[in-house]
């Protein structure tokens, strides 16, 4: 792909970049689109849509590169979370108020943050509208607007979450409902889904499982209770290695698990939920619950599925090396509201911010991007309130394990890192944009073993 040239930083020299993106005719075919721009007022060398891991974390690390005055966030929630902690949430192991800060807090300091929803985004003028009816244009653009829940997709939900023994980890606004459903818990069916879609965290909709069936054995309920994990999916995990230890987990603690089925309906009023068998088209099967944990349906935001920088399934069309965008060369996407072959999380994110920060500083000067991502994406499986599996792997599905012990073994150690290294590391480290992920620990400690 052939780069922009640089453009002046700086407030006073926005204008002056308007005027010379304008008046300079460019070569190429891929920089058609760098000669067009939108009258928008506001203008910044980096706009970055999204104030989640991804946005703010890549802010960060523009800011270094540009200059604070020099970027913006857009994002409309007035505060940040972070996520992968809702899952000890709705098991009663953290609170949920330790999950989440102010947005203002994580805005890197002296960059914009633009509270407003984009609505729009037009790439071949270098501009965005948000849905208070403001332009604002760039020289490059970091599309980090995240994944969508689509709990509408099931018939009863959202609505049918007033009801109790429902509750999802998944939003903000339902996670202490899973853990009133454990302490409600008497007899009977527990159920835990899967649904048909990509999701963030593959992991979580079976770590709350195993979560579960440890409270209801601290809590002598286990023998009335029956497990159940609804998955869409033909397999339990996608990497070999760590499958097998959750199968043999699953197996050890008699829990039942039913491939290819998917939530289409809850009937929270009748605690009945009603899923259709995908290797059976039209057959469908109703169980009564005493618990549910819903994982809802996901996609691509919809602000991005009808724009140009999708790809046809809606998805932020990037290189799989670069996080460049496969058309719109001054376009960046990280996260994931991306079409990266990797599964989609926080540890992904922060292993794609160290990519794609050297991605962008090679196009501003120039040059080609060289660093190329490797997938690498890691999911802390919770398999108790004291033990983790620590799944690291590529985009081949092979583990890429940080530390020189067998990582598919749960273990204390890793549950204290994914409880309490890990939110520290991203409130201090990674949004601050000095996590890159752990690969310079890999090699040491695998240097260390040779
Ligand atoms: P997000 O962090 O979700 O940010 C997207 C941002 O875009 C949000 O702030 C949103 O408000 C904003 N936005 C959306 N639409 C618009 C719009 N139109 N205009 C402007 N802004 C918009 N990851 C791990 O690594 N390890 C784990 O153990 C783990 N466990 C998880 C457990 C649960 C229950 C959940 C829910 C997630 C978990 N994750 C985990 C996944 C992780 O949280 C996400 O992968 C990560 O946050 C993705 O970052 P992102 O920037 O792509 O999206
Ligand atoms: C990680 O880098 C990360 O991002 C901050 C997470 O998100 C919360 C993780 O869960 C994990 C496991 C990693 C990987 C880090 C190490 C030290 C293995």
């Amino acid at each position: 792909m052939t780069p922009m040239a640089p453009v002046a930083s700086g407030p006073r020299l926005r204008l002056f970049a308007c005027f010379r993106r304008l008046a300079t005719p460019q070569a190429g075919p891929l920089q058609l689109h760098t000669g067009a721009s939108c009258a928008a007022k506001d203008h910044y060398d980096v706009l970055v849509l999204g104030g989640g891991s991804g946005g703010i974390t890549m802010a960060s690390r523009m800011k270094r590169k540009v200059g604070a005055e020099n970027v913006a966030i857009v994002e409309p929630s007035e505060r940040h979370f972070y996520q992968p902690i809702w899952t000890l949430v709705g098991a009663g192991a953290k609170q949920l108020s330790s999950s989440g800060r102010p947005t203002a807090s994580v805005i890197p300091a002296g960059v914009e943050w633009i509270k407003a929803k984009v609505a729009e985004l037009n790439p071949d003028k270098n501009c965005i509208h948000t849905d208070s009816g403001k332009e604002i244009s760039y020289k490059y653009l970091i599309v980090a607007l995240g994944i969508q829940l689509n709990y509408e997709k099931i018939k009863g939900l959202p609505e049918g979450f007033a009801h109790p023994k429902i509750g999802s980890n998944y939003s903000v606004k339902t996670v202490e409902k899973t853990w009133k459903a454990l302490q409600d818990f008497k007899e009977g069916n527990a159920i835990f889904t899967f649904p048909n879609t990509p999701v963030k965290c593959a992991g979580a909709p079976q770590k709350i499982m195993y979560l579960s069936e440890a409270y209801f054995r601290k809590t002598g309920k286990r023998p009335k209770a029956n497990i159940i994990f609804n998955t869409s999916l033909g397999a339990i995990f996608g990497v070999k290695k760590y499958a097998d230890a959750l199968l043999e987990i699953i197996r050890e603690r008699d829990l039942t698990v039913n491939y290819k089925h998917n939530l289409i309906e809850v009937r929270a009023d009748k605690q009945e939920a009603v899923f259709e068998n995908l290797d059976k088209p039209g057959e469908t099967q109703v169980i009564s619950y005493e618990m549910l944990h819903v994982t809802p349906p996901m996609g691509p935001p919809d602000v991005i599925k009808t724009s140009p920088v999708a790809d046809a399934a809606g998805w932020v069309d990037v290189d799989k090396e670069t996080l460049q965008h496969r058309r719109y060369p001054n376009v960046f996407g990280i996260g994931d509201c991306t079409n990266l072959p990797t599964s989609k999380t926080a540890a992904a994110v922060a292993a794609q911010s160290g990519i794609l920060d050297r991605t962008i500083s090679l196009i501003m000067k120039n040059q080609t991007p060289v660093k190329k991502y490797d997938g690498y994406t890691s999911c802390p499986l919770v398999t108790g309130y004291n033990r983790v599996i620590l799944a690291e792997f590529d985009y081949n599905s092979q583990p890429l394990e940080t530390f020189p012990f067998d990582q598919s073994k749960e273990r204390l150690s890793m549950y204290l890192m994914k409880a309490d290294l890990m939110p520290f590391l991203y409130w201090n480290m990674m949004l601050r944009g000095y996590w890159g992920g752990p690969a310079f620990l890999r090699k040491l400690f695998h240097l260390g073993m040779s």
